[in-house]
């Protein structure tokens, strides 16, 4: 049975959603990030050498790389859900978006958690870079969520799950102010079964 090496309020929880999306059988083990660093214990540096939520192990194969564990999922599903299909346009927004989570949003949204925890004056050379960047990316969301109701078109995908995970700091950030469609979105799918289970698991 697939095993996920779960960290607490970690990207693991989209692995964990994804599952749940699909009724597969999972087993979890759980992990604490440290109370004063916030970083995993050592006990996952003997899963993968990265040391970094989500792993995961099925048979031989351990994977860590979130969205590779997504892909690697549906690539199980015999009935091909949460994923459009391989060559038509929504597969190639899906793959877009799949990416653009962790490639591309990660950074600014990351950035401004961290730069956060320090004191600042707002002029020095990152803030402006990243005040560029998350301007850039949180229109770009806004605009296509205008014009579908999900990420790769007019169904719910794990490109969803991916963005999702961003998209919750960024709200938590203060990004999305007057993001009024990615609000709503992020709502939306936060109503979800699947999501709430996964969720619940911390
Ligand atoms: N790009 C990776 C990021 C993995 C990552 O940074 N995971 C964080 C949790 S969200 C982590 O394990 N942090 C604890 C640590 O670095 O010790 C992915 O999407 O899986």
């Amino acid at each position: 049975m697939l095993t996920v090496h779960h960290l607490n309020k970690s990207r693991s929880k989209r692995v964990l959603w994804l599952l749940e999306e699909l009724g597969m059988p999972y087993q979890r083990i759980d992990y604490q990030r440290d109370a004063q660093t916030n970083l995993a214990p050592s006990s996952l540096k003997a899963v993968h050498a990265l040391s970094k939520a989500p792993i995961i192990v099925d048979g031989d194969i351990t994977l860590c790389e979130s969205s590779t564990i997504m892909e690697y999922i549906l690539d199980k599903d015999i009935e091909n859900r949460f994923r459009p299909e391989k060559g038509s346009k929504k597969y190639y927004q899906y793959l877009e978006w799949s990416h653009f989570a962790e490639g591309s949003l990660a950074l600014p949204v990351m950035f401004t958690l961290f730069m956060g925890m320090e004191t600042r004056n707002g002029d020095q050379i990152m803030d402006g870079y990243i005040a560029k960047e998350v301007a850039l990316d949180f229109g770009y969301i806004e605009s296509t969520l205008a014009k579908r109701d999900y990420f790769s078109g007019a169904e719910f995908t794990a490109a969803d799950i991916m963005m999702q995970t961003m998209l919750e700091i960024a709200s938590k950030l203060g990004l999305l102010k007057e993001r009024e469609k990615t609000l709503a979105y992020l709502e939306k799918i936060q109503q979800r079964s699947a999501y709430r289970k996964a969720a619940s698991f911390g």
